[in-house]
């Protein structure tokens, strides 16, 4: 048996350019739990991808070639699991690889943003979400899966682009007025993806992006495997359009995918994830034409 690598390719480390970081990471979830199996269900879904992709016509992993780290053990307590994976990403940061992180709750973004920040002050963030997750603390825990936007905001983020949210609560609302943040909600988002990520473009300006998408920004037709299956969310080329006109113009210095929650008798989750993190890849490192036939 070869390693459990994304795509089931055999890695050469020393040739890597992407790094795929799991994060198996789950104390919090409120609802439904198994997102510490998202990490892993997600790479072995990937083995049954096409390794080309039809849109940009290039197979990635050549341009950019895959390292997939093994499972961490992490620690229940969430400031030590975060420290665990900050221990992961930091040498990838140094050798000046691309981190690629797989939850998981979404606590564990912070331990890609944290270390992503003290090398870009002016960093700016995508979120892709049906929640805002602005809470300042939720079921007494302030680093609950509810709260990372509000804690990414406390590092310091130059600015935050919440995209697909349609559930927040009334201390959400009133915080996002407060600060006069501009969300994305979802019915403009699925009216008018384009517009949308022309607008974050331009706020954006030649700053450094990270993204984190949450699956439940998506529909839950399309994901039904996440912790909290909010309805009305974006579709599949909602998404693909925002993330491939973004691609194209921002400087991305790494992503995450996470609240993959697989369900059993039910793949399309994990194959839709693994489907996501391997578009995305080719949008960001194949500075392409695209196929008219494949245009969207
Ligand atoms: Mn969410």
């Amino acid at each position: 048996m070869g390693k459990f690598t994304f795509l089931g390719l055999e890695e050469d480390p020393q040739r890597a350019k992407v790094v795929f970081i799991p994060a198996p990471y789950e104390a919090t979830t409120s609802y439904k739990s198994g997102t510490k199996e998202g990490p892993h269900r997600l790479i072995e879904a990937s083995r049954y991808l096409e390794f080309y992709d039809e849109e940009t016509q290039t197979e990635v992993y050549r341009l950019a070639p895959f390292l997939t780290l093994s499972e961490p053990e992490l620690p229940v307590e969430p400031e030590k699991a975060l420290k665990t994976l900050e221990k992961m990403v930091e040498p990838v940061l140094k050798k000046g690889l691309f981190p690629v992180l797989l939850g998981g709750e979404h606590t564990v973004t912070l331990a890609l943003l944290r270390p992503l920040l003290k090398r870009h002050p002016n960093l700016c963030l995508l979120q892709i979400d049906a929640h805002a997750d602005l809470r300042n603390e939720y079921q007494a825990c302030s680093f609950s899966h509810a709260c990372v936007m509000r804690r990414a905001l406390e590092l310091g983020l130059c600015d935050i682009f919440p995209v697909g949210i349609r559930a927040l609560s009334l201390e959400e609302a009133q915080f996002i007025k407060e600060k006069g943040l501009r969300v994305y909600a979802a019915p403009e988002v699925i009216k008018a993806p384009e517009a949308v990520a022309q607008d974050i473009l331009t706020r954006l300006g030649n700053r450094p992006l990270y993204i984190t998408i949450d699956l439940d920004g998506l529909d839950p037709s399309e994901v039904p495997g996440v912790g909290t299956p909010e309805p009305g969310g974006l579709r599949w080329y909602d998404l693909l359009q925002i993330l491939k006109l973004i691609s194209k113009r921002a400087s991305i210095v790494g992503f995450d995918v996470v609240e993959l929650r697989p369900l059993p008798h039910d793949h399309r989750s994990e194959f839709l994830a693994a489907r996501l993190v391997y578009k995305f890849l080719s949008y960001i490192f194949c500075r392409y034409d695209m196929s008219p036939l494949c245009r969207l």
